[in-house]
């Protein structure tokens, strides 16, 4: 056993080496290896591992407490060694920030805050010299109020740019109510005396909804489209999209309806004309990644984004796996590989998915997924990485995921940033509700665990900024930080980095089918994927305690471990029958 673990850490340090040597060139060429062959409609968007940046917490290079373009252009050469093939980088438009950039007041200027033009075409070079992809997000759903579309929208009802927005005259009454996601009391539709009207929100107030039924408006997004991947960028990703299409009858919505939001507000009438229109006149000219960030809510509605047939966008990226409550503990292992499951069946033809665990609306990945507790951090997050990066669809990784960040858990209303929690809080107040009991609730699901500043070293502000950060520093950075796992091989920094190179290398972890094994076993998620004679087991303890995980006969044949998050001290155990795993043991058999 352990001649296996030398000769397969031999096998891994030579693929990372290669990786790391390899020369910069900007797209991931699909060679024609014979290991991929019977793989129909291959596509550097399906090879490549993402990894988001969230610019405002990334890296500050000015000593503005706000992380910065110039700040990543700094870390290119860490984001290299990660091995990663593309970026998704949050919105770095104009935006007063009312939700961090999701209200764009300029779509083609780069916020103050963050940099200017010059940094941003400095930014791409550098990427694409490294052969790193960039994906932009695309916030077309809404705009600022403070764009030059709505202040002429707003300003009389015979503006040129008044269709832009939807307006309801207040002569004809209140509106039909309307549910929106941020206003401090929950309502879509703002009262505006400047026009004797209301217009719709289903954010903020300060993010009006842009009316897609209006040709004018989309051509003006294409062009916008157009502006960024003339510049050579390599995709989007549709921030909200599923909401852009409405019923503009507005009819009255069944009561409590805001608790299935996307069935109500997802999918409206013409959202697949519009996706069409936008594919013709945009993306059919570009070979670049087209994400729906949000896909209805079945495998079946996230399919309509996707299907190569239909001409729209090409990675559906749906909220199921995510929207699953407070923690995997809670929701249940079981329940959870059901959702893949389910859709992997539905996709597994045609179509093409995001795997995630976190981004920026999301706590941290460890804290909801794994364990953060200090006895089993390491090893559940190397875990969790496991299952990224040998699922069957694009990994989407959030940044600081690959150092085990975990959850801030705030205790006051005054450390929160974040426009949802203030806002909702603020509603409770107004409400006589819970607050403690929000708070409480906050420390585990609230968007701001996920975006506190990154942890590079343990130097003031974890090395993030020399000023005073916009959102406070996890305590934990003196020992959860870049350049400490830099230099421990057995960090999770340094798996997360070999378990890239694997899936890099492997076309089987890639395209390879995936089956289930066990479903109804509460602690362990067992799945091999196989792509011609390439074949690998996955076996995942979930749990915080040791497992077996009995084989079953047509599982026998895996015997030679490939990767595993322990050391050779606690290697995996496998008889003929099973396999013994440790606590948050993962294990990957060829
Ligand atoms: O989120 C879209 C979305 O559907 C939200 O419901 C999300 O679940 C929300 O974060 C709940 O708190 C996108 C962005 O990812 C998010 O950051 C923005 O705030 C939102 O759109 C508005 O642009």
């Amino acid at each position: 056993m352990k001649k296996e673990i030398v000769f397969i850490t031999a096998i891994l340090i030579f693929i990372s080496c290669r990786y790391s040597k390899k020369e910069t060139t900007v797209s991931i060429k699909p060679n024609n290896d014979s290991t991929f062959a019977n793989v129909k409609d291959r596509a550097w968007w399906k090879e490549a591992v993402v990894y988001q940046i969230y610019p405002r917490s990334f890296k500050d290079s000015d000593g503005d407490g706000v992380g910065d373009l110039k700040g990543i252009i700094s870390k290119l050469d860490y984001l290299k060694s990660l091995g990663i093939d593309a970026i998704w980088l949050n919105p770095i438009y104009t935006s007063p920030n009312d939700d961090n950039g999701y209200d764009i007041s300029d779509y083609r200027n780069i916020m103050k805050e963050f940099g200017t033009m010059e940094d941003f075409n400095a930014l791409l070079k550098g990427m694409h010299e490294r052969g790193i992809k960039l994906v932009m997000d695309l916030v077309v759903n809404h705009s600022s109020d403070e764009h030059y579309w709505f202040k002429q929208s707003r300003s009389s009802r015979t503006n040129p740019y008044r269709n832009y927005y939807h307006w309801w005259p207040a002569e004809k009454g209140k509106p039909t109510y309307r549910w929106s996601f941020f206003d401090v009391k929950s309502e879509a539709w703002k009262y505006d005396t400047l026009t004797n009207s209301y217009y719709l929100h289903y954010f903020s107030k300060k993010q009006p909804d842009l009316n897609w039924e209006n040709p004018k408006l989309r051509e003006e997004v294409y062009d916008i489209m157009k502006f960024w991947l003339n510049k050579g960028i390599d995709g989007f990703r549709m921030d909200a999209f599923q909401f852009a299409s409405k019923d503009t009858t507005w009819p009255t919505l069944p009561k409590g309806y805001e608790n299935n939001v996307i069935k109500y507000y997802g999918n409206g009438p013409h959202l697949h004309d519009y996706l069409q229109e936008m594919n013709k006149e945009v993306y059919s000219k570009y070979n670049v990644m087209s994400v729906a960030e949000g896909a209805g809510s079945s495998p079946e509605e996230a399919m309509k984004f996707v299907d190569p047939a239909r001409k729209e966008l090409n990675i559906a990226y749906h909220f199921e796996s995510v929207d699953i409550g407070k923690s995997l503990n809670d929701y249940g292992l079981v329940n959870y590989k059901k959702i893949f499951s389910r859709y992997d069946s539905v996709f597994k033809d045609k179509g093409w998915l995001a795997i995630f665990m976190a981004n920026h609306d999301q706590p941290r990945m460890l804290s909801k997924f794994g364990n953060d507790d200090s006895l089993y951090k390491a090893a559940s997050s190397k875990l969790l990485s496991t299952f990224v990066l040998t699922m069957r669809g694009t990994p989407y990784y959030f940044n600081g995921d690959e150092l085990g960040m975990s959850n801030i858990r705030f205790n006051n209303i005054e450390d929160y940033n974040d426009v949802d929690t203030r806002n909702k809080y603020e509603n409770l107040k107004n409400t006589g509700g819970d607050l403690k009991a929000f708070l409480e609730d906050k420390k585990q699901t609230s968007r701001d665990n996920g975006r506190t500043p990154f942890q590079w070293n343990s130097t003031p502000n974890a090395g993030f900024t020399t000023g005073k950060p916009w959102l406070k520093v996890n305590p934990n950075y003196t020992t959860v930080n870049a350049a400490t796992q830099e230099n421990d091989s057995n960090s999770v920094l340094n798996y997360f980095k070999k378990i890239v190179a694997l899936r890099k290398s492997s076309p089987a972890l890639i395209y390879g089918a995936y089956k289930l094994y066990d479903i109804n076993n509460t602690k362990v998620y067992a799945y091999t994927r196989v792509l011609n004679n390439e074949k690998f087991l996955v076996v995942l303890n979930f749990s915080n305690t040791e497992t077996d995980f009995i084989l079953p006969d047509e599982l026998k044949s895996f015997t030679t471990i490939t990767l595993t998050n322990y050391s050779s001290a606690k290697a995996v155990i496998i008889t003929n029958n099973s396999i013994h795993l440790q606590p948050w043991q993962s294990v990957i058999l060829k």
